[in-house]
């Protein structure tokens, strides 16, 4: 686990939404209209176990129109932090599948985002994706499923059930697919699930599945033969990501993006205890990079951009070569663009980075702090400083950048670490620690043992881990605890306690300082007849200020859902199971 590294988080911040017109790729491949979709006949389920030929004969149209591939990033099983978020961006991994498949000759490709669903989206009576009607309307050959987020798992296999029950070929990848859950998935609807990296495996699965070629020999999938597990050899990462399309943005259907996330660098070698993402970083080129936010803003107009790797800057020279890119470019077509980072805190003694990227149009980083009480950094090994880490997050906030600072709350400490804290002295840390280091955006969450982490053998080894037949998958998004926490902590203070950090950061009293600026604008906006200076100081403030407030309302929004639900109860049978197991 690694000090003052970002935890993969976007900020919620109040993006204000950029409106945007769908518009469709035009096929290369085949001429064959969607419209005629309609009319198609369902293409039977292809079972994984059946014989080849019969595969192959049963994916062929009887049209010859290209096939359908729909590809889904599943919904949030509840309102959350995230959900504003989400709402005003994507999924990354399944534009990058469904660019990949539409590609691909006879096929086409679209992605369906439940999170992103807005206009024109057929709905059911409870107000979700209707994918019923989505099938009637165009006919999907096979279905692909993000498990990127284990907290929409559920959600994902009750759609899988849904297409498998329809005859429809189902996919799943993801982070959540490792261990034992490759198996869990085999029992819920899907057909194939992969494991690594998607761009290549889904083009050799689909021409493997039309062809009634063998699945056998495409590596990092696992399916059902005759009712036992396959599961093939690992893939090779992809290392060289020229010769990959850019991700197509286009083809996410009814959504409207507002944020687009853009992937520079895949992996990360950090090795952080609680991260699933693994092994060593691989960095596109800067060019392509440059060329990709380039393409966003000339053909869809985008302005906001959300680079998802996790650290910014490991490749300095590459960094500082973009950051000049974009730079120039801005200044050549007289554009402004707008970047979230997430980066380590150190980076702030950079200043020629940290000034590259401010000319490049960087205007959030998010940063993970991870902790700030000293006894719990010399516990976990960690010789920072909190006074340093305070110095150095000022450092980007008066270098002009918002902070967003990313915490987790009651990390479980090695079994040797002596060292607790009664909970109002923590609360009372954390709270002094974002006050003090200029951080304008926060978010405190409890650590999650998400599948495939070390974090979540050790906790398990040592019999802590909540049974996830009691508090499911869905819980599993850093607002709830899913371990017995260390003593004397109880699961319900830890949550009690996040919350309360975050309730003193966000609170509804912003909405009187609301009202005051927007009272106080003609003075700030005129303030020393500068009107450029004027409008600066007023925004910020305002900023700040409907932030703060919108933050209470999402946290009041966030716990009614949690009131309706009976999670405390289930945490009880969950706690009581496992002091029962003796464990
Ligand atoms: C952007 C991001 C977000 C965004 C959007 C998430 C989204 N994707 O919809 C936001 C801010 C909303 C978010 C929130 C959270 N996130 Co987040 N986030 C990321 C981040 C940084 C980037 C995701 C990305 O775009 N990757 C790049 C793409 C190209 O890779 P990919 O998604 O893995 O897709 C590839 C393969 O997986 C595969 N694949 C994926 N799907 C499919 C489907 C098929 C059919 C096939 C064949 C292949 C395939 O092929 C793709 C292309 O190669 C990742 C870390 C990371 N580096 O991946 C964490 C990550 C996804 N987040 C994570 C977590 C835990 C969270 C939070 C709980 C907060 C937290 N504590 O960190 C919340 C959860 C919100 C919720 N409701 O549950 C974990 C998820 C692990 C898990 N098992 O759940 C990750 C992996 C980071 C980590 N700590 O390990 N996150
Ligand atoms: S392993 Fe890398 S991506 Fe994961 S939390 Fe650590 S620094 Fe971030």
């Amino acid at each position: 686990m690694q000090l003052e590294l970002t935890e993969n988080c976007i900020p919620r911040i109040l993006f204000s939404l950029t409106p945007q017109i769908q518009s469709r790729k035009m096929k290369i491949m085949s001429g064959a209209s969607e419209s005629a979709r309609g009319n198609e006949q369902a293409t039977p389920h292809v079972d994984a176990g059946g014989a080849a030929a019969e595969k192959g004969r049963r994916l062929k149209d009887p049209a010859g129109a290209n096939r359908l591939f729909r590809i889904i990033s599943p919904a949030y099983p509840t309102f959350n932090i995230y959900s504003h978020v989400a709402d005003v961006t994507t999924s990354l991994g399944p534009v990058c599948i469904a660019t990949a498949v539409n590609q691909l000759s006879g096929w086409d490709a679209e992605m369906i985002d439940e999170n992103n669903y807005r206009r024109y989206g057929p709905r059911n009576h409870d107000g979700i994706p209707d994918h019923e009607t989505l099938q009637r309307m165009r006919h999907a050959d096979v279905v692909g499923l993000y498990g990127g987020l284990t907290s929409t798992i559920p959600r994902l296999y009750e759609i899988a059930r849904f297409y498998r029950e329809a005859g429809v070929t189902t996919i799943a990848g993801g982070q959540h697919f490792a261990g034992e859950n490759i198996a869990e998935a085999l029992q819920n609807g899907i057909d194939i699930v992969m494991i690594g990296e998607g761009e290549d495996a889904i083009q050799e699965i689909l021409v493997a599945l039309a062809g009634g070629g063998d699945k056998k020999g495409i590596p990092g999938i696992a399916y059902l033969e005759d009712g036992k597990m396959v599961r093939t050899g690992e893939r090779m990462r992809i290392a060289d990501f020229e010769r990959l399309p850019l991700p197509d943005f286009s083809l996410v259907r009814y959504a409207r993006i507002g944020i687009y996330p853009i992937n520079w660098v895949r992996g990360c070698g950090m090795n952080c205890e609680f991260c699933t993402v693994k092994g060593k970083p691989r960095p596109a080129s800067p060019e392509r990079v440059f060329r990709h936010i380039t393409n966003l803003v000339e053909t869809r107009d985008a302005r906001r951009f959300f680079i998802v790797d996790d650290l910014f800057g490991q490749f300095r020279k590459e960094a500082l070569r973009l950051c000049k890119l974009l730079a120039d470019y801005q200044d050549a077509i007289g554009v402004r663009i707008e970047l979230t980072v997430q980066i380590r805190l150190d980076k702030a003694r950079d200043s020629e980075l940290l000034l590259a990227m401010r000319r490049a149009g960087v205007a959030t980083v998010a940063i993970g702090f991870e902790s700030p009480i000293e006894d719990e950094l010399r516990a976990m090994e960690k010789n920072l400083k909190p006074e340093e880490m305070i110095e150095q997050s000022l450092i980007y906030h008066r270098s002009g950048f918002h902070v967003h600072g990313m915490f987790i709350f009651g990390y479980p400490l090695p079994e040797n670490a002596a060292f607790q804290m009664p909970m109002h002295q923590r609360v009372r840390h954390f709270r002094r620690f974002i006050r003090r280091a200029g951080i304008d955006t926060v978010q405190v969450l409890l650590p999650i043992p998400l599948p495939g982490t070390e974090l979540r053998e050790r906790l398990t080894k040592q019999g802590r881990v909540f049974s996830h037949e009691v508090i499911g998958w869905e819980y599993y998004d850093g607002n709830f605890p899913i371990f017995n926490p260390d003593p004397p902590a109880t699961a319900e203070e830890m949550q009690k306690a996040a919350r309360r950090i975050m309730g003193r950061f966000y609170r509804f009293n912003y909405m009187f300082a609301v009202g005051f600026n927007v009272l106080s604008f003609p003075y700030m906006v005129f303030y020393l007849h500068n009107i450029r200076k004027g409008w600066r100081m007023w925004y910020t403030h305002f900023r700040h200020n409907v932030i703060r407030f919108g933050g209470w309302l999402t946290l009041r929004k966030w716990l009614n859902e949690y009131k309706k639900g009976n999670f405390p109860d289930k945490l009880d049978k969950a706690q009581k199971e496992l002091a029962r197991t003796g464990t």
